[in-house]
């Protein structure tokens, strides 16, 4: 299977796992409009960022079981999407320096090659994200996982936003499912929501 077909594959999946998705929302009880939080997530090479309504950097996020989270992503290389969020969020993301100076800090240093001129290749060969939230310690798509993967693609015109239940208790890994370059195993964040 050539690497296009395979991709067209992979998004026909996410959009059946966002319909999917939209089902189960609006199944829950007492969720009409009642959000408890926002967070806006922005995917980079490699790794995300989540940042508060108050335009704070968070590690974590913790929330009360049954509560409602709204959750706000883009890919932090698509302009159009990013200039349309709130000022305070867009002030928040740091630029693509300091964005590249957290994967050296984070990711082992290839055995052959330059961090930097993988980072540009990625860029150019990859520039496509996607962000799925699950439950941390499971390696693959199975049962209670938070959010469905959605494509977050670099020319992606606007952020996506999803309405999430906080149902069951647990630590859930924010994740890139899109392979996007050498980094692209260590796009995640291990327990970056927490459910008590
Ligand atoms: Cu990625």
């Amino acid at each position: 299977m050539s690497p296009t077909v395979q991709r067209r594959e992979f998004l026909t999946a996410l959009g059946a796992g966002i319909a999917g998705l939209a089902g189960c929302v609006g199944n829950l009880p007492g969720t009409s409009g009642g959000v408890d939080r926002t967070i806006y997530v922005g995917a980079y090479h490699w790794g995300f960022i989540i940042v508060d309504e108050s335009g704070e950097e968070q590690d974590r996020i913790s929330l009360q079981r049954n509560d409602v989270l709204r959750v706000v992503s883009f890919n932090t290389l698509a302009s159009q999407a990013v200039q349309s969020l709130p000022a305070s969020i867009r002030d928040a993301l740091p630029d693509h320096e300091a964005l590249e100076e957290r994967n050296e800090e984070r990711i082992p240093a290839p055995a052959d090659g330059d961090f930097h001129e993988l980072l540009e290749e990625a860029n150019e060969q990859y520039p496509d994200h996607s962000l799925a939230i699950m439950p941390s310690g499971q390696v693959h798509m199975g049962g209670g996982m938070m959010m469905h993967p959605v494509a977050l693609p670099q020319n992606a015109t606007r952020s996506i936003v999803r309405q999430l239940g906080a149902t069951q208790r647990g630590d859930y890994t924010l994740s890139c499912l899109t392979y996007c370059g050498y980094g692209h195993p260590y796009m995640e964040i291990d327990g970056g929501i927490v459910i008590t």
